[in-house]
């Protein structure tokens, strides 16, 4: 069987999720900072490490089967490829920002204004499809001191916590692009059946992340309230405690609105209830 390919990036922001991800997904390879290839020895795929702004385009080139990168740097590069799942980290925006105290109030007001940045295709067909015509001005890097330097009006550049255009004396102004780290793959080649398996191995590793694993016990009276308030994969499972009058539920529930069922759980009369993390769930 063909070995696969899956390129991550080797080193910043995106490196250290991907590496715990495909490890979640039970691949055992060595990661050392020095190699550009590592063999996966329980499975038949290498990994290749490299700059992210490459991995798009070797995907589409067939030179990797899979990649792990930002959304932002597959529209940029304008590549072909297969978008098999996304994965939840790595999320940022794109946004213009303008300096405080600038006179840019609105979209138009950007007509005929330079902004600096280091995604011109995306900026420019955001422009474009909201008839503005400006003047983009690429640079390679440091894109947030560009207004200080009187290098452009506004910006263009990836925001998360929004800290850097803060502390350079900008603020978020229009949103551009919302992006997080995406697996991708060669496009005709997603039917692949070790291509399929990683990618379910994925998922399950995502869900599994999406929910704790709740272990309470409940005063049999309240029984049907409390299991009223759980989801789980099909239904609650219910245990006999040796008291007879108690029985211990097992069941998982979604992370985002854990804390609400929670306090919930405990007005139905829920008591000792012990909250576990989850490393797979296979359908
Ligand atoms: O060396 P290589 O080319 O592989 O890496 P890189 O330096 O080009 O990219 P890297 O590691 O900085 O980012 C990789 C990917 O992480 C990006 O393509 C995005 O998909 C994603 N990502 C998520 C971010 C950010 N958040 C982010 N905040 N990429 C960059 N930033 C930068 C932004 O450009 C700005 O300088 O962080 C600064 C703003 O951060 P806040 O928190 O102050 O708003
Ligand atoms: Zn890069």
């Amino acid at each position: 069987m063909k070995t696969l390919k899956i390129a991550i990036q080797k080193s910043g922001r995106l490196n250290e999720k991907s590496v715990e991800l495909l490890k979640n997904c039970g691949l055992n390879f060595e990661n050392y900072k020095s190699s550009l290839i590592s063999p996966v020895s329980n499975f038949p795929l290498e990994i290749l490490f490299l700059r992210d702004d490459d991995i798009p385009e070797y995907v589409q080139d067939g030179i990797a089967d899979l990649g792990i990168v930002g959304e932002n740097v597959i529209q940029e590069t304008e590549v072909d490829v297969a978008y098999l799942q996304p994965l939840g980290f790595g999320r940022c925006s794109l946004k213009i920002a303008i300096p405080n105290n600038s006179d840019i109030s609105s979209l138009a007001s950007l007509n005929g204004k330079a902004i600096a940045t280091t995604y011109p295709v995306i900026l420019n067909k955001y422009l474009q499809s909201n008839n503005i015509e400006a003047d983009i001005r690429t640079i390679s890097g440091s894109v947030e001191i560009s207004p200080g330097l009187g290098l452009s009006d506004a910006i263009c550049d990836l925001v998360s916590t929004g800290g850097t255009l803060k502390s350079n004396g900008l603020k978020p102004f229009a949103d551009v692009m919302s992006s997080e780290a995406v697996l991708i793959g060669r496009k005709g080649e997603e039917d692949n059946d070790l291509i399929q398996e990683l990618i379910q191995r994925v998922q399950s590793v995502l869900r599994a992340k999406e929910t704790k694993y709740v272990v309470l016990n409940a005063p049999k009276a309240n029984l049907d309230a409390i299991t009223a308030l759980l989801p789980g994969v099909k239904s609650p499972s219910v245990v006999a405690l040796a008291e007879s009058d108690w029985v211990a539920v097992h069941t998982v529930i979604p992370e985002r609105d854990f804390w609400d069922r929670i306090s919930q759980l405990k007005q139905a009369g829920a008591q000792g209830i012990v909250v576990l993390p989850i490393e797979k769930i296979i359908f």
